[in-house]
């Protein structure tokens, strides 16, 4: 076990101290900064994403921020997903690709008033990307990182906590909306979104100062819902088949090969990053799927995963497996993978090397849950 060295190089978000008071006990790097991985106990964490309500530090998702009379064009033009119906307080999921149609990032993309774009960004250098393309491009925007922190509430109890604190109006907000508002004062996006199937909200901090104050009241407000600290809960975001860019995914995949197909519009008028390139790729075939796994072992000790491993067919490599886990509520292994397109449809078990050795595995549909 090693430690992590805090340097100014690498940030913490406004929530990081009132997480250590928490008990935070290990983390990861995500963005350049520190993102909270647990508090110790993660199989108690995982059953209060399930069945109550949790509160996670996701400073990590760093936004861009797009403003100026060519936002709207410019988004577009980052984008593989047709923006043209977006509305002002809506998200959506988005895949950013290079001009070779690869994904960099998979950010939740929202559009705010004032012609206003944040992508809340997954891990990568996207701001380098952003600034580069819009002045080579010219577009008439002003491209940085704002002062804002998502800070994620989810779980079940999560819309009854989130009503208390801002009023029973917040129930009818739909999936991926959100609202320009504030908490005593605190400035804040309230998003009705998060890496989790659970359900829950994303209150993005516009003042980096008040960070210990936000968490404070949200934790005051969660007491009787037994809320407690957590992060994105890995074993969950497997049984759901939510993607970790830059985990799940070789660096040279596209949108088709990490199941974002359904949100990649080649066909679309406007053009966008990559598009000439994710054309091709649906005249010449996709070549792999993004899948789930299921392994066949008595060994529930497969955590952590530190880098991509191959899966075989015959001994010949098909794919790679880039998250396993236990999965609680499926008493079953399972994992994610790129895998050839053609091993898929012939619907073979193929063999997984996994933390402690190899394994049988069957491919299946995501998500497990
Ligand atoms: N919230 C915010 N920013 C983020 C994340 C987030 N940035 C980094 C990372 N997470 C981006 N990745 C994802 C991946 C999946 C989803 C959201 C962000 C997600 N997907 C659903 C699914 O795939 O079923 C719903 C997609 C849809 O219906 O449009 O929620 O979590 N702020």
């Amino acid at each position: 076990m090693s430690r992590i060295t805090l340097t100014p190089r690498i940030r913490t978000s406004p929530f990081y101290e009132a997480a250590v008071a928490a008990g935070l006990s290990d983390v990861t790097i995500y963005n350049k900064m520190i993102l909270p991985t647990s508090f110790g106990d993660l199989k108690a964490e995982y059953d209060r994403l399930i069945n109550g309500v949790a509160i996670w530090d996701v400073g990590v998702e760093r936004q861009v921020e797009l403003v100026g009379p060519d936002a709207d064009a410019c988004a577009q033009y980052f984008c593989a997903r047709d923006l043209s119906n977006m509305k002002e307080g809506q998200g959506k999921y988005v895949a950013m690709c290079d001009y070779e149609g690869h994904i960099l990032n998979d950010p939740v993309l929202m559009k705010l008033s004032g012609g206003r774009y944040w992508f809340s960004l997954a891990d990568h250098d996207m701001l380098l990307w952003c600034k580069a393309v819009v002045a080579e491009k010219g577009f008439d925007v002003r491209v940085y990182e704002p002062d804002v922190s998502p800070l994620a509430v989810q779980g079940p109890k999560a819309h009854d906590l989130i009503a208390e604190l801002f009023g029973e109006h917040i129930r009818d907000l739909k999936f991926f909306w959100f609202l320009e508002t504030e908490l005593d004062g605190i400035p804040l996006v309230l998003s009705r979104s998060g890496w989790s199937k659970q359900g829950g909200f994303e209150l993005f901090l516009q003042d980096g100062s008040r960070g210990t104050e936000l968490w404070d009241k949200v934790m005051a407000a969660g007491a009787k819902y037994d809320i407690g600290p957590g992060a994105p809960n890995h074993v969950e975001r497997v049984e759901s088949g939510l993607l970790s860019w830059g985990g799940d995914n070789t660096p040279d995949s596209n949108p088709f090969e990490v199941g974002m197909g359904r949100y990649t519009d080649v066909d679309m008028d406007a053009d966008f990053i990559g598009k000439r390139a994710l054309k091709q790729v649906l005249v010449d075939g996709i070549e792999r799927l993004f899948v789930g796994l299921i392994v066949e072992t008595d060994d529930v000790d497969v955590w952590p995963l530190a880098e991509r491993t191959p899966i075989t067919l015959d001994g010949e490599q098909v794919g790679t497996l880039g998250a396993i886990v236990y999965s609680h509520r499926m008493g079953k292994t399972i994992g994610l993978a790129q895998i050839k397109r053609e091993v898929v449809d012939a619907g073979v078990t193929v063999e997984v090397t996994r933390p402690g050795g190899t394994s049988p595995a069957e491919i299946t549909t995501l998500p497990f849950l």
